[in-house]
């Protein structure tokens, strides 16, 4: 498959499925907790500085924002999770937001977690990630932020997150930072690869 990168477009915020785009286009969806990096990772592999909108305050992205990518992929970047300081009803339609979309949408192929490099994933991340696994979706996890600790340090952090996330060895943990670009062309690579094989 051959897709321009540089060719995405906002499509449209949702926040009920009768809101999502009506397209039989394979979805990839971009989840872990707020404030981790989704619309970074997103802008990034887009070559974009703020298709996606980045927040200084956690909890920016409350609704689902759909990205094309050259009419062939839509990228779907989700509200975060875990933020402490939202209030429980917030907390809970939030929530009620991903799984409604993560559980209906027929059009999602694979599943992208993005956790920090830096931390232990927390019980949250677990859960989200217990989940994916149960739902027998391609997926693979982004560790964000990888620019924030130094290179002889980032096999422990992998070993780590594979182990608290009681990850398959098949499971790629791919480090990556939105300042360095570093890990770009490898989770392209995984995009497109799985893209192709499911059709
Ligand atoms: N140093 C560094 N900072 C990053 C990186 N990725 C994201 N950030 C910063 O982390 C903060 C949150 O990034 P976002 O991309 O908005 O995170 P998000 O997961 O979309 O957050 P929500 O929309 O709240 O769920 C911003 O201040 C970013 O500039 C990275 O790779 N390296
Ligand atoms: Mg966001």
């Amino acid at each position: 498959m051959n897709i321009n990168t540089n060719n995405a477009k906002f499509e449209v915020s949702a926040v009920k499925p009768e809101q999502y785009p009506i397209s039989n286009l394979p979805e990839v969806a971009f989840v872990g907790r707020s404030n981790v990096g989704k619309s970074s990772t997103i802008n990034t592999l887009l070559n974009r500085k703020n298709l996606a909108r980045v927040g200084r305050t956690p909890g920016k992205t409350r609704e689902i924002n759909f990205y094309n990518i050259d009419n062939k992929i839509f990228f779907v970047d989700l509200p975060g999770y875990g933020y402490a300081k939202v209030s429980k009803s917030k907390k809970s339609s939030w929530g009620e937001i991903i799984d409604t979309y993560l559980y209906t949408r027929y059009q999602l192929k694979l599943i992208l977690m993005l956790v920090d490099i830096r931390h232990t994933p927390t019980d949250d991340d677990k859960i989200m990630y217990e989940w994916i696994r149960s739902c027998n979706l391609p997926h693979f996890i982004i560790a964000c932020k990888a620019d924030k600790i130094s290179r002889s340090q980032v096999n422990g952090r992998l070993q780590d997150i594979k182990s608290t996330l009681n990850l398959d060895d098949k499971i790629a943990v791919i480090p990556f930072s939105s300042e360095t670009r570093q890990g770009r062309d490898e989770v392209w690579g995984r995009i497109v690869k799985n893209i192709e094989i499911v059709g």
